[in-house]
């Protein structure tokens, strides 16, 4: 079903709703400050199912044969079911698998290159370029956490063979202040208690998230051998040439999709408009995005009932991204 390509995904553009566009603020520098910007109302943008960027697949083929690495991570630390002292928790990986040349780095110059995807909690991920160091969290809150990782490319698509994703769960006695955000030891927020809760819950349900903060955040409570559906991409500012198109990229763990062989769907949706289906684990590009805030919702579907597969409520994720183009 993805092959329809120009397939108007959204709803037609009313009077009222280009009134509303054009009265709408263009969004700020630092998104952290735009709690007060609305969010782009159903029916502003038009967005349109686009194939595969060029400019991708010209990377894709300027990487040879490290586009088929299938990397795999282990994760030596946090232990699963650790319990950690204090607030801070290292996270060392293990890289292998066929890497045909893929590792993480950050090239100085492009500030670009492979990478992990670090996700602490539901919260946004945030990226781990230099493995041979630990990726440190600070300031990690008390309580029970999850974290879960797995390798990317510079273009933030995931490697989804078997053995790239990997999960554990730890505690924190302790903890930090719970005032304060957590961060990477270089300043990075991967959660924090100025804004709302993780939005694991239903869009409509959830407040305003910014495209780079975070709620307080612990886990939830996740059956590492339920349907898992782990959303990686889009998140925070998309400014220029990056802005459109943009991808939606997600991690499925114990379910398949129904052109995947099996039943399950994800659902997505943005500004809270119609429903979309993704029957195969890729990603997908939507073009058209207008300037401003957006949401993103994107959901497990259990084929029997119609409803999001609970599983700690980490198989509905609903960021807020903002564009600038
Ligand atoms: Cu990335």
């Amino acid at each position: 079903m993805l092959s329809t390509k120009g397939m108007i995904l959204k709803g037609v553009f009313s009077l009222a709703a280009i009134l509303a566009v054009s009265g709408c603020q263009p969004a700020p520098d630092n998104a952290n400050t735009t709690a007060t910007t609305a969010a782009t109302p159903p029916g502003a943008q038009e967005l349109t199912l686009v194939s595969r960027p060029q400019k991708i697949e010209q990377m894709m083929k300027d990487r040879g044969e490290q586009n088929q690495a299938k990397p795999t991570l282990k994760i030596v630390s946090p232990a699963n079911n650790a319990t950690i002292d204090g607030s801070t928790v290292e996270l060392k990986l293990e890289l292998g698998g066929d890497l045909k040349g893929y590792m993480p780095h950050k090239d100085p110059a492009t500030q670009k290159g492979n990478h992990i995807h670090v996700i602490l909690d539901n919260e946004p991920y945030e990226a781990y370029y230099e493995i041979g160091q630990p990726f440190e969290l600070r300031n990690v809150a008390a309580g029970k956490h999850t974290l879960r990782v797995f390798p990317s490319r510079p273009w933030h698509e995931s490697y989804k063979n078997d053995g790239a994703f990997q999960m554990v769960e730890f505690t924190v006695k302790g903890g930090g202040d719970a005032s304060k955000p957590t961060t990477t030891k270089d300043g990075q927020t991967m959660a924090s208690p100025t804004k709302s809760p993780a939005a694991t819950a239903s869009a409509s349900a959830t407040p305003a998230r910014e495209g780079k903060s975070y709620g307080q955040s612990q886990a939830g409570n996740v059956d590492p051998k339920k349907p898992l559906l782990t959303y990686s991409r889009p998140k925070g500012e998309y400014k220029g040439e990056d802005a459109d198109p943009i991808m939606i990229d997600f991690w499925l763990s114990n379910a398949k999709l129904k052109d995947d062989g099996g039943d399950y769907e994800v659902r997505y949706s943005v500004d809270g408009g119609p429903s979309h289906f993704l029957d195969k684990r890729e990603p997908i590009w939507l073009t058209g995005w207008i300037n401003g805030k957006h949401r993103v919702t994107v959901e497990l579907i259990d084929p029997k009932t119609g409803n999001v597969v609970d599983n700690g409520g980490y198989n509905s994720t609903t960021r807020d991204i903002t564009i600038t183009k």
